[in-house]
């Protein structure tokens, strides 16, 4: 990440020296220091009018490297904004503090303030531990050692969680023994009904602590709905390279996003928020339909051409779309799903056109395999709801069902994929035909895989995305 290209003269590092920004107190914690959150939330924060007010401490999570190249340069750093027709630069200063996710004593410290009213998350959505059916799953991986530790340090035993969540609930805890008051969560990973589901997970892991803690979360913590919107690819070497040349100093962190930012808010924020909505957010009372307008049309299309995109032999959306093959697959995807969006403003068409122009913009190189990730979470939000009302109004679902059956081939043709269940998705790889479809189906939706239909569907379907030199490589032997 530091490897900046030999400049013609030196550039000096990025910080609040060099980009004198306030650096406001922290009032907003944030779990899942990533690029998504610094091109998103960390952005809002920036833009509100009351963002003086405002500082983020983010932590990582699994590595620190994230914390420690931010913490270098004073947590600032440069958006690059990639339009088709150029970029433009704004350093973020937003971020005040940037943690290793592992210093749960800080994440402690930092609950336990009065003055801390919100704790965001980008945690991914396979971090929830959620069950096939939507419920908190208590023997998810990393769940069930948490459970233990948590029941542990209510009995004063030494011992820090490993999940996020866990630790969130930790540090809930401290929260509620210092009498710091209510505090909001606002969950920002593509999961429908996020606070929801964020509200089941913190209750089911504190569950191991005790009735009181349960309690105490009920009585003091809002769980806020959130629908987020940005393509932020991951930042490359030469991302890094173009920020030295176009801006005169270096910054080993950039991060590269799409013009487009969407942000709706659902909930309530007992301990105050920043003026997000002056910056473009939009506070509702509904969340669905917006949720999965978003989910169903933005993200299932994602995961269509990543998987589909990639059987074709290409790396990147905009590449995938261009193949007629792949636009078609989402088109009929989209045709489906859009029957069941029907709520007043929603303006299908028009958002199915933006979205074609936001995924052709080849100038964001956004890597499929990136967007492949955690399939069997991800296809629950994103294939599976379209597929159910399809079948409940009395038709087929293919469109749906294609891109189940596109990373059913996908997982077929490569053992590099990273799911929370890649060892169910290996052990279904030994079967054959539509017994593996099935197996690999039941992995995303049992109810889909007991209806023998649907399966001998989706095992039809698989082999739709040949790409053509697997093609002629196959027609050689009959
Ligand atoms: C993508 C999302 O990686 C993925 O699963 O579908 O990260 C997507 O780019 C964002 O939700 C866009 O807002």
């Amino acid at each position: 990440m530091n490897a900046v290209p030999p400049a013609k003269h030196p550039v000096p590092a990025l910080d609040r020296k060099l980009k004198p920004l306030p650096k406001p107190p922290v009032r907003i914690v944030h779990l899942g220091l990533g690029a998504f959150h610094r091109s998103h939330q960390a952005w809002y924060t920036q833009q509100a009018p009351d963002a003086a007010e405002w500082g983020i401490a983010a932590f990582t999570g699994r590595r620190p490297d994230a914390a420690e190249a931010l913490s270098r340069q004073d947590c600032l750093y440069t958006l690059i904004e990639r339009s088709a027709g150029g970029d433009s630069f704004e350093v973020i200063g937003s971020i005040v503090e940037a943690v290793d996710g592992a210093d749960v004593g800080r994440l402690c410290e930092l609950l336990a303030a009065g003055q801390t009213a919100i704790v965001t998350l980008t945690i991914t959505e396979a971090a929830y531990g959620l069950a096939a059916d939507g419920t908190f799953d208590a023997g998810a991986p990393g769940v069930v050692e948490d459970l233990r530790t948590l029941a542990a340090a209510a009995a004063g035993e030494a011992g820090v969680p490993g999940t996020p969540l866990g630790r969130l609930v930790l540090a809930l805890a401290r929260r509620r023994d210092s009498g710091a008051g209510p505090i909001a969560v606002v969950s920002c990973d593509n999961l429908s009904a996020n606070g929801e589901v964020a509200r089941r997970a913190v209750l089911g892991l504190a569950s191991a602590w005790g009735q009181d803690l349960a309690e105490w979360i009920t009585a003091n913590v809002s769980f806020v709905s959130t629908s987020v919107d940005r393509i932020t690819p991951r930042t490359t070497e030469s991302d890094i390279a173009e920020v030295a040349e176009q801006c005169g100093y270096s910054d080993n962190s950039p991060v590269v996003a799409e013009p487009f930012r969407n942000w709706v808010l659902s909930g309530g924020f007992p301990a105050g928020r920043p003026r997000w909505e002056e910056a473009g957010a939009v506070v509702v009372d509904d969340i669905e339909p917006y949720e999965n307008r978003k989910l169903w049309l933005l993200n299932g299309a994602h995961s269509m051409l990543a998987y589909a995109g990639q059987l074709r032999g290409h790396a990147t959306v905009a590449d995938a779309l261009a193949d007629p093959a792949c636009r078609k697959a989402v088109e009929d995807f989209w045709d489906e799903a859009a029957r069941h969006l029907q709520a007043e403003g929603l303006d299908i068409p028009a958002y199915r056109q933006a979205l074609l122009e936001r995924f052709g913009n080849a100038r964001i190189a956004h890597r499929l395999a990136q967007i492949a990730a955690d399939a069997t979470t991800k296809l629950r939000m994103r294939a599976v709801p379209a597929l159910t009302a399809e079948r409940a109004a009395g038709r087929s679902g293919s469109g749906s069902a294609l891109m189940i059956a596109a990373w059913i081939d996908y997982v077929g043709a490569t053992s590099d994929f990273q799911d929370p269940l890649a060892a169910g998705i290996h052990a279904a790889n030994a079967l054959e035909g539509n017994d593996r479809a099935e197996a690999l189906l039941r992995l995303v939706s049992a109810a889909l895989a007991d209806d023998a239909e649907i399966v001998s569907m989706v095992g039809a379907l698989c082999g739709s995305f040949a790409a053509p030199t697997a093609v002629s490589a196959t027609t050689t032997h009959p």
